[in-house]
Parts: structure tokens; sequence; C-alpha cells
């Protein structure tokens, strides 16, 4: 049955302890007596155990399809820029794999030339690659990461210089510096400003946080009267393009990138638009469901709802409500995302959110849940996200362990799962990461200093031996 409540944010917290208490209350007893530390070398033993098949089976390629042993390109097909090893550098750091940690940076010096008649897409490139290669360096110091991350920074910037508003077109050569799509989102121009103000921080060259800033200014400028943004826009009128206001896939690390900024530079305008715009969202796009809330898309105009659909990706939006000092918000959609897991085992890819079931059979081997566990439990270490976020990695470990790694899966519907063959990038990068935090306290990370970025690459809290 169908219950949507509309709510604005006075009314917020009367509403939410229902929910956020039924979904984490009671601590399961295998919480209470769970032997962290040993959780925490599983996760690394995983990790080690699937770098071995990506170094034997797709060293250098950008991701391994970990059933066949075979593997793929991300960007550009054909050539590959060696994705998953660089997304996996910092979390190789963090687990104190230093072996692998140098060979795989050993490759980086020796191979990784982003000089390459092809395009790619900005946004991933920059989260992906930019932002693994800056973690990298941040990590051991070495220059030359720092150079690779420079160069490919420089290359992405022409596809913000090409469009007249600062809004970067979605593809951009990365030799010739040609652009192509113009049809673009939020979170496409959006996601720059935590990379590309660290890289300024370190070159001491003001003009990437400049560009990042200027462009999520004008989509921020757009905003209607109740606070909100179209998710899609385009780069050369530089005008919304739907009218559809979405916290979740085309938008969502547009706003962690506010808050982040925040975080990471002190940038006083990032926090307030941050503030705002959650507080838009809270008022006008938080909806219950039988009780549940989740944030459907509403008409950015009029806050009426356009679809009822919703990701496990936006499962990232209850980790950043608690950052942002909407702690019983967070953990209210938190319960939304974690009766999914106790229900389906793996949280659907895409969720309806009327009747709080799948949309589809396939899953992306996503991370988000684990994300927003770490998020909430930095807040105050309640030991209800660490059980949740084990109970994640567990399933995880259940279903879609296979021979030669990890995968996403194909059908969540049957008995077993039916397994994908494909292990994602930000596998390397991200839940392994976010379980290893949570369960191993490792020494090289201070959890009170860290930032992440939206792909997870430590940008902020190491402590270099
Ligand atoms: O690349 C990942 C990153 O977290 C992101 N979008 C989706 C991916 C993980 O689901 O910003």
């Amino acid at each position: 049955m169908t219950n949507a409540l509309s709510f604005n944010r006075r009314s917020t917290l009367s509403l939410l302890a229902g929910g956020a208490v039924a979904g984490l209350a009671g601590l399961p007893a295998e919480a209470r007596s769970e032997d962290w530390a040993a959780l925490g070398e599983d996760v690394k033993s995983e990790f080690q155990w699937a770098w071995r098949h990506y170094v034997e089976r797709a060293w250098g390629r950008d991701e391994i399809n970990p059933v066949s042993g075979t593997s793929r390109s991300f960007f550009i097909e054909g050539h590959d820029l060696g994705l998953s090893l660089v997304e996996a550098l910092d979390t190789l750091w963090i687990m104190e794999l230093d072996e692998e940690f140098q060979a795989g940076v050993d490759w980086v010096k020796a191979n990784l030339d982003f000089d390459v008649d092809g395009y790619a897409q900005v946004f991933e490139t920059n989260i992906r690659l930019v932002g693994g290669l800056l973690s990298a360096h941040l990590a051991c110091g070495d220059p030359a990461l720092l150079d690779k991350a420079r160069d490919l920074a420089d290359r992405l910037m022409k596809a913000f210089d090409a469009s007249p508003h600062g809004l970067p077109y979605r593809y951009v050569n990365l030799k010739t510096g040609a652009v192509r799509d113009p049809e673009t989102n939020l979170a496409e121009i959006g996601t720059y400003a935590t990379e590309f103000g660290v890289l300024g921080q370190l070159t001491g060259d003001d003009r990437y946080y400049a560009a990042a800033k200027r462009a999520m200014k004008h989509a921020l400028d757009m905003r209607s009267d109740l606070g909100l943004m179209a998710a899609n826009l385009h780069a050369e009128t530089g005008l919304f393009t739907s009218r559809n206001a979405s916290i979740d896939v085309y938008a969502d690390s547009f706003y962690e990138y506010l808050w982040d900024s925040w975080e990471l530079f002190g940038d006083a305008d990032m926090k307030r638009w941050a503030g705002e715009c959650l507080g838009a969202m809270v008022a006008h796009q938080g909806k219950r469901y039988d009780g549940r809330l989740w944030f459907p898309m509403v008409d950015y105009e009029t806050g009426a709802v356009t679809g009822t659909s919703q990701t496990v990706l936006g499962g990232y939006l209850a980790g950043l409500l608690g950052q942002a000092g909407m702690k019983a918000e967070g953990d209210d959609f938190l319960a939304s995302y974690s009766a999914m897991q106790e229900r389906y085992t793996i949280i659907p890819e895409s969720i309806e959110v009327t009747t709080a079931t799948p949309r589809g059979k396939r899953t992306g081997l996503r991370p988000e849940f684990a994300d927003a566990c770490l998020n909430l439990w930095q807040h105050d270490r309640d030991e209800r996200y660490r059980a949740l976020t084990a109970v994640h990695y567990r399933n995880m470990k259940a279903t879609s362990k296979a021979t030669y790694g990890y995968t996403s899966l194909a059908d969540i519907t049957t008995r077993p799962m039916t397994q994908g063959d494909n292990c994602p990038g930000y596998w390397w990068s991200e839940q392994m990461k976010y379980y290893f935090l949570m369960f191993a306290a490792p020494k090289r990370v201070d959890l009170s200093r860290l930032v992440l970025s939206t792909e997870a690459n430590v940008l902020r809290g190491f402590v270099r031996d």
C-alpha cells in the first residue's frame, strides 16, 4: 500500500524517530561478540587474493572479468589506462600491502600515458584516475604520481574551457582536446572540486578549483524557489534540459562535493550551498511510503513527484545527511536501505519505492550502503553501523565471489544468485576500503581527519610512517 507523505524540514524530526529506530535498533548478537580485527584481516586477505588474480590475468587492463578470467577496457575501447590498478593503490597502501603498492606505482610510472587519441568521459576520468593518482601521491609522496595527475587534469580542463558557461562537456579527446556530448547532468558538471582543489594545493595553481566551483555555481544559481535544481543541463546553452530534481544518479556526487569542499578547504560558500540544498531535499523530496523514507524525483519548481524509483546509489545521501548535521534524517534514510538489505540480501540496483521492490535483476557490486555506514559511524562510532556493514560484506562474499575475484550480479532473484562477469573499478577503491577502515582500525589513517572523494580516494587523513 502506498502512503506517500511529504514533510517539511521542521516536521521531519518528529516523523523520523520511528523509521530510524526501527531500522537500526537491536544490535545483532553476532555484532556484540564480533572480532572486528579478525574481520578486517579477512577483508585484507580477500583484497590480496583478488589483486593476485588481477595481476596474473588483467595487469594494466581497466577491469577484470572474474568469472571468465578475461578483462575489458573502461574508458577507451582497446586502449586501457590501468583503471583497477590506479583505483587499488591507496587501498593497498592503507592495508600495508607495500610490495603490491610499489609494483602498481612502478607500472604507472613506466606505462601510464594519457596522450591518447580517444574520447574519455570527463567525470569518470576525474573521479577514478585523477583522484586515484592524487591519493597514491598523498600516500607515498612520489612526485611522478602528482605529475601524472596534473597532466591528466590539464587534458580534462579542455572540456571546461570549450563551454561558454564553464560547464564541462561529457567527453574530451585526451590528445586533441576536442569535446563532445554537451547534454550533461549535475554529477558530470559538479564532481571535480575535491580532486581539483587538492591538485591546486599541491601545485599552487588555483585554476583547477576555480573551474570546478564555477561550474557548480552556474547550476546553483538556477535553483528554483523551492531551492531545487533539475538534474540535467546543457553545456552550450547553460540551461536545464529536464524538470526532474534528483538526489540520485546524475546528481549525487554534486551534493557530496559541496560538503567535501567545505571539509577539505574550508570554503564557506560550499558549506552554505550544501546546507541549503540538503535542506531543500529534505523539505521537498523526502516522502514516506509504508513508513519508509525515500527521496524520489520531483519537479524542481513544483515539488510534484515525477518518478518513484530510487537506486542503490542514492544511499550515499544517508551518510551525507549525517556529515552535514542532519543525523536523524540520515539514520532514517539508511533504515530504508537496511530493510532492503535484510529482505533481498543484496540491495537491488533500482527500487520501486512505492512497493519497496526491485525494478530489475542485475546489480553492479555497489558500495554506497557501506559508504553511508562509514560516514555515519565516523560521527558517533555506534556499533550498529559496523554490524550493518559486516552483513553487507558477508553478503557480498556469499554472492559475488567468483573464481578470479568479485563480480557484479546478473540476477539477484535466483537462488543462488546468478553472477555476471565484471569487477567494476570502484570495487578496488570503495567498498573494500570502507570495510577495512571500519573493521581494522588501520594505523595509516587518522579517521578523525579522513576525507574521501566520491570514489573513496583518500584526499586527507593519511598518516605517513
Ligand atoms: O564510481 C562510483 C562512485 O561512487 C560514483 N558513482 C557510482 C560509482 C559506484 O556505484 O560517484
